[in-house]
């Protein structure tokens, strides 16, 4: 051994022994009768008390031996105080040092950070002007109206000036002003799904938005917002328009000084996809509150689904001149067995299992949902429909969930930090990775009410709002330590110090892939867990975004609500319509028209869909589907 490693192994040592205890936590709020544990650092063996408002200690635990969680590069003491079902405010002590920060228990303590998880879309809505009286401090100006939006020659459209749709409405993507279909399909989906599963709940939950006075839920009004925008989308002959944006990104100003035009870009199946699945959903949950919508949702979901089927080649393509976000290359299989699985939901028509089943699907398939893998999507529908679809397919839809849950259950064992996450997963907006975890858990939990899945979905709560080695509230607005500068362009341009609230940042992100545009190496030489840096620039680490918020608002939604009601959704529940495909203006072709070229004719007096062969011949189909002569 050199003297050099002896000094440092010394060194090491001593750190150790006088370095004080350190706690991470979350620093929101702990529900009275979940799980509540904290993390700390070179605690083995000690005693760690909690003491209430009048200074009497209510609980003393020894922490446990120090185990590892890898990404965060350091050994942890797991500290469990469940036993304190008191609601309150309580200190942390380690001996006579207080450490960590205040604990917060109560029957509510995710009611906060689900309505500003919600409020977040309020504030990201395009073409209005957010009110004081909604928006306090973050009042802006109308921008992005988008009533005139062009056609980029993607489209296929005329690109003349004179040549528009109205394409207002909608929420911004992310820290961009861009409007995406693909990312808005698992958004809006995973918020449609948080109110079908907790209806009592969010019945009632009001997020002081402009339409919180009428008779239907916040939420849903909400969700309204961005399905009216995605509804404008719809080409006529039922294709649907891949994103609408400038064609570069905006510089870092509000809203209103964005003066370049805006444009559909692109049609293909990728968003066609995404939106036959949103809107079939959507018809069904918005039934009861304005059926002409409901059904104007269903059809524009089957034309949609019609458009992808019949144009399978047809994958978006980034134009050479537009440099805003691609969201290319989803898995386009996961989201046709999502769409079709939400068509048969609502219509019962095997037009759409049929082709459930020929793909054989397994647990092996099994892989976490993003906006470019939807197969989960698919399987959280069936799984919670039971009485809809078939025993098999039920079956392997749960087998897929139990695969992921089970999976990052065995993760938490020796896992000093409680939290299921591995070093894979510290990828562009990681915090999304364990919200999501967080979803397929509450899934496993709806599906078995076994209290371990709920459990490590609170201890993926408890990272994203402090548990974690930055000690860091990833949550805008919220804990004691929380992100203050996220890559936001209202935030950056809006002249207040603090971010608007309620908003996740995407998190640590060990591939650093600003790194170039942001001249920092945030992540060389750290563990993953610490690849973050809380600055505009950071792009890659720090964006906000709407996919991201939602896994969020239904992790935290879903366990506020399960606990609120005392129960988790029922899956003996059934869609509240069936529609008739009959009724509806399109169904399945009789032949797959692989490398057709397909357009909407006028023939005689009848609208039809006139198909051309690779050779050139010619087929004509009434909007049915049926072939004519
Ligand atoms: O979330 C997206 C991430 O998975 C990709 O790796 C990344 C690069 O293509 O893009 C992210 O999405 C961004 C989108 O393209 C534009 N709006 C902001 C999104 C979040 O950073």
């Amino acid at each position: 051994m050199t003297f050099k490693n002896t000094l440092m192994i010394t060194a090491c040592a001593t750190s150790a022994i006088f370095a004080a205890p350190t706690v991470y936590q979350n620093q929101v709020g702990f529900l009275t009768n979940g799980l509540k544990q904290i993390a700390v650092i070179d605690g083995a063996g000690k005693e760690v008390s909690f003491k209430d408002a009048e200074g009497t200690v209510a609980l003393t635990v020894k922490a446990p031996e120090a185990q590892a969680w890898e990404p965060a590069g350091k050994e942890a003491s797991l500290v469990d105080f469940s036993e304190i079902k008191t609601p309150g405010t309580y200190k942390i002590f380690i001996g006579d040092e207080e450490v960590g920060h205040p604990v917060i228990i109560s029957d509510n303590a995710y009611e906060g950070v689900t309505k500003g998880s919600l409020k977040f879309f309020y504030f990201q809505r395009s073409s209005t002007a957010l009110e004081e009286e909604y928006a306090g401090e973050y009042a802006r100006a109308a921008g992005h109206l988008d009533t005139a939006v062009r056609y980029h020659a993607s489209t296929g459209h005329e690109t003349s000036t004179d040549s528009t749709f109205n394409g207002s409405k909608g929420w911004y993507d992310a820290g961009d002003y861009g409007k995406y279909i693909v990312n808005s399909g698992i958004t809006t989906y995973t918020l449609l799904q948080l109110y079908q599963q907790n209806k009592d709940y969010f019945d009632t939950l009001k997020l002081n938005i402009p339409e919180s006075n009428n008779d239907v839920p916040d939420i849903l009004d909400e969700i309204r917002w961005n399905l009216d925008w995605m509804a404008s989308m719809q080409d006529k002959d039922g294709g649907v328009f891949h994103k609408l944006t400038t064609k570069q990104f905006a510089g870092m100003v509000m809203p209103e000084k964005v003066t370049a035009p805006r444009f559909a870009i692109g049609k293909g199946i990728e968003a066609s996809w995404n939106f036959a699945a949103v809107m079939a959903l959507a018809a069904d949950i918005y039934s009861p509150y304005d059926s002409a919508f409901a059904d104007s949702c269903a059809k524009a979901a089957v034309r949609a689904r019609w458009w992808a089927y019949t144009h399978p080649t047809e994958y978006y393509e980034q134009p050479r001149d537009v440099g805003t976000g691609t969201y290319t290359n989803a898995i386009v299989w996961t989201l046709k067995l999502w769409a079709n699985a939400e068509l048969y939901r609502i219509t019962g028509d095997k037009v759409f299992t049929d082709s459930l089943h020929t793909l054989k699907i397994s647990s092996k398939n099994a892989s976490l949902q993003s906006w470019s893998n939807d197969l989960m999507l698919e399987a959280f529908t069936i799984a919670t429909n039971p009485e809809v679809f078939e025993a098999a397919d039920v079956d392997t839809a749960k087998a897929l969930i139990f695969a992921l849950a089970d999976s990052y259950v065995a993760s938490l064992d020796k896992n000093g930090f409680g939290v299921a996450m591995t070093n894979n997963d510290f990828f562009w907006g990681s915090n999304s990775v364990a919200a999501n975890k967080g979803m397929v858990l509450i899934h496993a939990y709806i599906l078995s009410k076994d209290e371990k899945y709920l459990n490590a979905a609170i201890g993926l709560v408890d990272y994203l709002l402090g548990r974690n080695p930055l000690d860091k509230s990833y949550l805008t607005g919220f804990g004691v330590n929380p992100v203050m500068n996220p890559h936001h362009r209202v935030s950056q341009a809006d002249g207040i110090e603090a971010p608007v609230p309620g908003m996740l940042s995407g998190g640590p992100n060990a591939s650093a892939n600003d790194a170039g545009t942001c001249r920092l190496d945030y992540a060389k030489d750290k563990p993953p867990a610490e690849a973050y840096y809380d600055n505009s620039c950071s792009f890659a680490s720090n964006e906000v975004a709407i996919n991201w918020n939602a896994p969020f608002a239904y992790l935290v939604g879903s366990i506020q609500a399960i606990t609120a009601t005392g129960k988790a959704f029922d899956v003996t529940s059934k869609a509240t319509k069936t529609y008739q495909l009959d009724a509806l203006p399109a169904k399945k072709l009789a032949a797959r028209p692989t490398n057709a070229r397909n357009r909407l004719v006028v023939k005689g007096n009848s609208l039809r869909l006139e198909m051309t062969g690779a050779d050139g011949t010619k087929k004509y189909y009434d909007l049915r589907g049926k072939k004519m002569r």
